[in-house]
């Protein structure tokens, strides 16, 4: 059985999501907004089968996906980009590569107790995100 993230998660800390924004060619005006937002992260999660939702006061993002299985991504509201997007296990991390033109994008997520990590990869800028379970 895997390991189960569902439920809902509030931002604590996140570091040099800046770095990663300016090397997704966010402009600068999104970009101060965006530096200001508290996202929640809502898991749903049945076995391998997942939808995450990112809420903000801003915009929202949401993603579904099964384990192993690629799908076409359009980071819709945040790059818009298309992306080739695969998600698998590695022991109970979940690890995203989104093949596309960025180079070495992807995110990890794990999780210890009530805390929930993410690192989020574009080029050779890492955003390392923390999440307290609030539900
Ligand atoms: C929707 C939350 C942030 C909205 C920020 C708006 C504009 C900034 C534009 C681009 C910034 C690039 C990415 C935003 C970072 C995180 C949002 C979702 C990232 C993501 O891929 O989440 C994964 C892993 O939890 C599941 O989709």
């Amino acid at each position: 059985m895997p390991v189960n993230y569902s439920g809902t998660w509030d931002i604590v800390d996140n570091h040099n999501f800046e770095g990663y924004m300016v090397a997704l060619g966010i402009d600068f005006a999104t970009r101060k907004i965006a530096g200001m937002l508290k996202p929640q992260k809502i898991f749903e999660q049945d076995g391998d089968s997942f939808t995450i939702k990112t809420l903000t006061t801003f915009r929202n993002y949401s993603s579904s996906f099964k384990i192993g299985e690629e799908f076409e991504e359009i980071t819709k509201g945040l790059d818009n980009r298309k992306c080739q997007t695969t998600v698998n296990w590695d022991n109970d991390r979940l690890v995203c590569i989104q093949k596309g033109e960025k180079k070495n994008r992807g995110w990890t997520h794990w999780m210890e107790g009530d805390t929930l990590y993410l690192e989020l990869t574009c080029e050779d800028q890492i955003c390392k995100q923390t999440y307290k379970r609030s539900a």
